[in-house]
């Protein structure tokens, strides 16, 4: 899941919340080995097991300090394996993109128009990052396959100088993507997701975007056919709401995913009706 962009948290600590087993978490903040985490503008957390030891770990992206993991001690603390250091980054997200059993990640980055997959060697550890062209300066970066072939595709979204996109790439299931195609240029994109909205078993797209002072920011999505191409665009007006960033998740346990959006520090709930 994404987080926005504003401060999580300004230390130079992390917040751990421990589940006490009983509904409750515990609201202690446990430094991260203090001193060795300069934790200065988060832009996105993502927590799974890197190093297949059976305690989740946590890879971190910020937006001036780039992509760290920590690994979970299993005590509730982490120790910090690597650091891949750049600025702008804006999201990330954590697949196995080359199909070897261990997790990679990949990183937006609205400094230049490239996004960034480091593959994960299987010990938490992250090899340097290789670096693909999108349709701009990207706001998010989803995972998903979307043209059934097996293999990991990623969407990005997009703002550019006078206008923004939605860009797909194939994933080739050996870490690397093809060439970028861009969808919607148009406004401004603040965050694309992939999910099943209309629960054919296929991965479609939404989007939201922002598209400056004055004007009416949308959320729009189109349905995927199958083969990773896309209908005609459904769009509704947010009025004066500018959604951050968009996630998918069923909320009402109907099957169908539903919207979960950050805006000016609130949350936002729509449920799926397509
Ligand atoms: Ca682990
Ligand atoms: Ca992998
Ligand atoms: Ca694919
Ligand atoms: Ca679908």
């Amino acid at each position: 899941m994404s987080a926005s962009r504003s401060p999580l948290n300004s230390n130079d600590s992390a917040s751990v919340f421990l589940n006490g087993g009983d509904g409750t978490f515990s609201n202690e903040e446990i430094p991260v080995l203090p001193g060795e985490l300069e934790i200065n503008n988060p832009s996105d957390v993502v927590i799974d097991d890197l190093n297949s030891d059976g305690v989740d770990d946590v890879v971190y992206g910020d937006y001036n300090q780039g992509v760290t993991v920590l690994l979970g001690l299993g005590n509730g603390l982490f120790t910090k394996t690597n650091q891949h250091q750049f600025s702008g980054l804006t999201d990330i997200g954590l697949a196995d993109f080359n199909q070897d059993g261990d997790l990679d990640v990949v990183a937006s980055n609205d400094s230049s128009q490239k996004l960034s997959v480091f593959l994960g060697s299987g010990d938490g550890t992250l090899a340097t990052g290789t670096e693909f062209s999108v349709g701009g300066y990207s706001n998010s970066v989803d995972v998903g396959d979307v043209n059934g072939d097996g293999n990991l595709d990623l969407i990005t979204g997009n703002t550019g100088y006078s206008s923004g996109s939605v860009s797909l790439l194939l994933g080739l299931g050996n870490g690397s993507f093809g060439a970028a195609t861009n969808y919607f240029e148009d406004d401004s994109v603040a965050s694309a997701a992939l999910g099943d909205l209309d629960g054919d078993h296929d991965l479609d797209l939404l989007w939201t975007t922002d598209p400056g002072s004055g004007l009416v920011p949308t959320l729009s999505w189109r349905l995927n056919s199958g083969s990773g191409s896309f209908g005609e665009t459904n769009q509704f007006l947010l009025e004066e709401t500018e959604l951050e960033q968009v996630e998918l998740a069923d909320l009402d346990g109907d099957g169908y995913p539903d919207l979960i959006a950050l805006s000016g520090g609130s949350l936002f709930t729509f449920r799926n009706e397509i």
